[in-house]
């Protein structure tokens, strides 16, 4: 402590000698450290005596912003003159993890920063690591917006991120003796250094209310709350190039006339300030929990929040552009592209604007809405398929429901007057479910109908949406099903996150235009026997791996062997991506060295499994499986006849920011659903992209990487997804037989082995042949066998390379 607080003040000496100088386009180290300076002494947000790492991250990220600023200006001027067609991605989550590493290595002014802030008395990695994830995401899918933003500006291409302002994004995951615990994170408790508020870009969202219809026939929504949606902008930086595109996020406020300046005054503080209460909640938190009807009616306020201020944002932009334009021109400035269901009311919102309040006719507006809107799937299970209550549809949108209605209406006459082969397909074609019991909105439906194209996010997923989820509206509409497998950027997930690497690849393809084109890594191919980079590629492995054991000694106080098989699964927690399957590997492999003798252990290939990972907070399986391997861990770790061979580890509050440092330190990664479930999986790209092996189940993306990295790389085991039905079948008809190793592993947790929590909930639903939450769903235990035996191949390979 009193060395932090010497360093301190060696820091703000330093920082005293450097002129404060605003130079927002310095490109030298000397002018670099000014601007820093500069932002210290007037853009104060600390008490001036402190230049430590986290007042010295706010400088430098501001006086790289100044940077950014220029050619978003300029990225923004550009694009007002051309005016090209637009793409707008309307996403609920971004998961963007930290910025100034990124922007810095986009800007190619990496080293000149680093100078700058040596200079100062800091280093670049340090200070980088002060900022905040903004986690405004869950997982994947979130992810994938993020990387497409990258890669949208990189490509230069004139697009737009649509989101929201979240208070709070994805908790934080802290690990105690009962297992996972969330925390609220606060990425916006000092401020965000990147975000502009844009005072002029506000926007009214209506909510409640009712239908007012003219005497002409046309019908206006009126009435109910109204509520500001103000723009916040983040800028996204292309790599190596000006364009710098925006991320808009929403923030929603209510107005000063709804502050009830008499009722406070009369001391009813609460109720005065209840519509600005309200429009606080809309952005709260990412995700409300919608088990109750509260919850349920937040998270669609958000939905309609998002799309609403966003088509506004875009049709003004579209008559600002050019005066006089026709409508028809819309879809070929407009590109809407829907990031799964949740911003499914952008249809009837556009619907709405056009006719409503632009005065189309429903023709007309139809046609553009169609051609403007796109939608992609991201998932087959049933239960992520949003419907919504149509009662709850009606109270928060009463004119969107009429919409939803016409269309629906509109749908159901088309296919009966021109494909009446399919009228019994109609009920489960159609938008409205209208089960007397509970008549819901299918938002995925309306989207197929809706959208010009539909598309699964790699080829498998993609082919069983084709066969299965939306097969009858294939024969209705046989082109609007397209695939367009995920991708990754190779900026964040190799570039920047693994420098070692990047240099060594950059060296023996003597160019580093691979950052913007991967295909030429094939390239690397030529070298692949040469012993030279071997030893290279080895040493710069064997850094990345002793820079992960620092860090997980840091967060678990486990300390790891760099020298032991990294195996790593890290991705959100669900019985469908099996990290049972995994633990119980590990829990088996335990008990069989446990049996060994010593000389035989030596003999095996050491190993830590890495598993990290957040639970939904209602998703009590889930939970008990972060709570066994969090306990698995506790035993292992500490058994002195085993814990030379295997470690079992839980990478507590998995996010971006960790797996930029996992990944580069992995040797195998687990991709191990069960075949037909992952719809693509995007992290097992990024390990591929960092010379990682993959074990893993020919689901999602798994079948096109395998493809890309040769079977040899690829340890393949499990059912494939044609299989999957035919074996839930044999087993609701009595006739899986378990292996006894399966059996051996789940009855030495029941043994106690792993402590005294009541591991007998999770692990019943692996028994059974049938009934809710039993009968494996998932398979673990018909794939375990050879889940074993690719393991074993695993050690094999690992010991040959050795
Ligand atoms: C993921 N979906 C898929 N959903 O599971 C994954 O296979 C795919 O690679 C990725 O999308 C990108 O296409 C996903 O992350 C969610 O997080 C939902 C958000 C809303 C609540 C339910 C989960």
């Amino acid at each position: 402590m009193a060395d932090a607080k010497a360093n301190g003040k060696n820091e703000a000496a330093k920082l005293a000698k450097i002129p404060a100088a605003a130079n927002p386009l310095a490109n030298e180290p000397s002018a670099i450290a000014s601007n820093i300076s500069y932002h210290v002494q007037y853009s104060p947000h600390f008490s001036p005596t402190k230049f430590e790492p986290e007042q010295a991250f706010f400088a430098t990220a501001e006086s790289v912003r100044d940077r950014l600023i220029q050619q978003w200006n300029e990225t923004y001027h550009h694009f007002n003159k051309v005016d090209p067609k637009q793409t707008y991605y309307l996403s609920m989550e971004f998961l963007q993890g930290r910025t100034l590493t990124n922007a810095i290595g986009s800007l190619d002014i990496q080293n000149a920063y680093a100078d700058a802030l040596n200079n100062l008395g800091h280093v670049l990695e340090e200070i980088a690591e002060q900022e905040k994830d903004a986690a405004l995401g869950n997982g994947g899918l979130g992810r994938l917006a993020s990387c497409f933003l990258d890669s949208m500006a990189t490509l230069n291409l004139p697009a737009w991120g649509y989101g929201l302002r979240y208070r709070y994004g994805l908790f934080k995951q802290k690990i105690t003796k009962q297992g996972q615990e969330e925390v609220a994170e606060d990425w916006l408790e000092k401020f965000s250094p990147w975000e502009v508020v844009r005072h002029d870009v506000v926007f009214p969202v209506r909510f409640f209310g009712s239908v007012m219809v003219n005497p002409n026939g046309t019908r206006k929504w009126v009435g109910g709350e109204v509520v500001q949606a103000v723009a916040y902008d983040i800028p996204i930086p292309g790599y190596k190039t000006k364009n710098t595109i925006s991320l808009r996020l929403w923030d929603a406020k209510a107005s000063a006339e709804d502050f009830n300046l008499f009722q406070f005054n009369d001391g009813q503080y609460e109720s005065a300030a209840q519509l600005h209460s309200r429009a606080q909640q809309i952005c709260a938190v990412l995700y409300p929990g919608d088990s109750t009807e509260e919850g349920k009616l937040l998270r669609l306020k958000q939905q309609f929040f998002l799309c609403s201020a966003s088509l506004q944002d875009m049709i003004l932009r579209f008559k600002e552009r050019k005066s006089g334009r026709q409508w028809s021109e819309f879809p070929s400035k407009v590109a809407v592209q829907l990031n799964d269901t949740h911003p499914t009311l952008a249809i009837p919102e556009l619907m709405r604007l056009l006719m409503d309040e632009e005065g189309l006719g429903w023709d007309e507006a139809w046609d553009i809405t169609t051609r403007t809107v796109a939608y992609t799937n991201h998932t087959v299970l049933p239960e992520a398929l949003e419907k919504w209550s149509q009662a709850v549809m009606w109270k928060l949108l009463p004119r969107h429901m009429e919409i939803i209605e016409e269309i629906d209406k509109r749908f159901i006459a088309m296919v009966r007057s021109t494909r009446s082969d399919l009228e019994s397909k109609i009920p489960s074609m159609c938008i409205l479910d209208n089960n007397p019991k509970k008549p819901v909105v299918r938002m995925a439906n309306l989207c197929v109908v809706s959208a010009h194209t539909v598309n699964g996010v790699a080829q498998l997923h993609s082919d069983i949406l084709k066969a299965d989820l939306f097969a009858d509206y294939v024969s209705l509409w046989p082109n609007k099903l397209q695939n367009k497998t995920n991708g990754i950027t190779p900026r964040r997930w190799l570039r920047f996150c693994n420098p070692e690497l990047s240099k060594i690849i950059t060296k023996w393809l003597k160019t580093d235009q691979w950052v913007t084109n991967l295909d030429l890594l094939v390239g690397l191919r030529q070298f692949a026997d040469n012993t030279e980079l071997q030893a290279e590629w080895e040493s710069a492995k064997m850094a990345s791996k002793k820079h992960l054991a620092d860090y997980i000694w840091r967060v678990t106080g486990v300390t790891i062997d760099p020298n032991s098989l990294f195996d790593i699964q890290v991705k959100r927690i669900h019985e469908y991506k099996r990290q049972l399957l995994n633990i119980l590997g590990a829990i088996y492999r335990y008990k069989k060295l446990k049996e060994m003798s010593p000389q035989e252990r030596k003999k095996t290939t050491p190993r830590t499994i890495m598993i990290g990972g957040k639970a939904f907070a209602t998703y009590t399986n889930a939970k008990r499986i972060v709570k066994l391997v969090n306990d698995v861990g506790e035993v292992v770790n500490t058994d002195p006849e085993v814990n030379s061979y295997l470690k079992v580890v839980f990478v507590p509050n998995y996010n971006v920011s960790v797996a930029e440092l996992l990944i580069p330190g992995s040797e195998l990664s687990q991709h191990i659903s069960t075949a037909g479930m992952e719809a693509s999986g995007t992290s097992n790209m990024k390990f591929s992209l960092n010379g990682c092996l993959i074990i893993g189940t020919l689901d999602g993306a798994n079948v096109e990487i395998r493809q890309e990295i040769g079977e040899e790389n690829f340890f393949l085991f499990g059912a494939v997804a044609e299989q999957v039905p035919k074996l839930r079948k044999e087993r609701e008809d009595g006739l899986f037989k378990p292996d006894p190793r399966f059996e051996e592993a789940k009855q030495f947790i029941r043994s106690g082995a792993f402590g005294s929590y009541d591991y007998n909930p999770l692990l019943d639903s692996l028994e059974g042949n049938t009934g809710y939450g039993r009968g494996d769903y998932f398979l673990v235990g018909y794939d375990f066998p050879s889940y074993l035996e690719a393991q074993d191949r695993v050690d094999q390979a690992y010991k040959r390379s050795g």
